[in-house]
């Protein structure tokens, strides 16, 4: 008995992560905003435009940030969600943005800070003037301890490639 919920439990598992990546169109046709690159990921490179990043599940924080003016409501995609797609088993990533700059974000900062790369601001698409079209947002207005040099290094905005790195230590 134990067995069989347990094989219930895998195949509904696997069905889920099936019907995500199924989702997602399998190359763009849109603008390139997003390549991604790093450990298990045999094409090298992937592309992503706005559609297939939309296909991904979908998370909102609603905060301020010293970089923008007043609260705004941010949507967009977990990292957790976009490696699990392109089966990619890094506990790290490097993020780099369109001035060069380049910081270091755990994954897990995706799953217990509750950080999104959002691509919306208001839900509206945010243009490369206001810091878009991808931004990584923390729930500052909710986790005072996010108010920290260091998240805020990890505040990376017009992102352009992510690089997935697996550390072991
Ligand atoms: N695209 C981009 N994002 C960036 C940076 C940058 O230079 N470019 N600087 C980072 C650092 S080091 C900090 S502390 C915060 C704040 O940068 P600011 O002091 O220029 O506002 O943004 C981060 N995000
Ligand atoms: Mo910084």
């Amino acid at each position: 008995m134990r067995l069989l919920s347990f094989i219930f439990l895998v195949s509904g598992f696997c069905l889920t992560s099936y019907a995500l990546a199924d989702n997602v169109p399998n190359s763009p046709t849109g603008r390139i905003v997003l390549t991604v690159s790093g450990t298990a990921i045999d094409a090298g490179q992937v592309g992503f435009d706005m559609a297939m990043l939309d296909a991904l599940p979908q998370h909102k924080i609603t905060t301020h940030t010293p970089w923008t003016q007043g609260p705004h409501t941010y949507r967009g995609f977990s990292a957790v969600d976009l490696l699990s797609y392109l089966g990619s088993d890094g506990n790290l990533l490097q993020v780099t943005a369109l001035n060069q700059y380049m910081t270091e974000i755990p994954i897990s900062d995706f799953i217990e800070k509750g950080a999104i790369f959002a691509t919306r601001q208001d839900e509206r698409l945010i243009n490369v003037r206001s810091l878009g079209p991808i931004m990584v947002i923390y729930p500052f207005d909710q986790q005072e301890e996010l108010k920290s040099e260091k998240i805020y290094g990890r505040s990376i905005w017009q992102v352009t490639h992510i690089k997935s790195i697996l550390l072991v230590d």
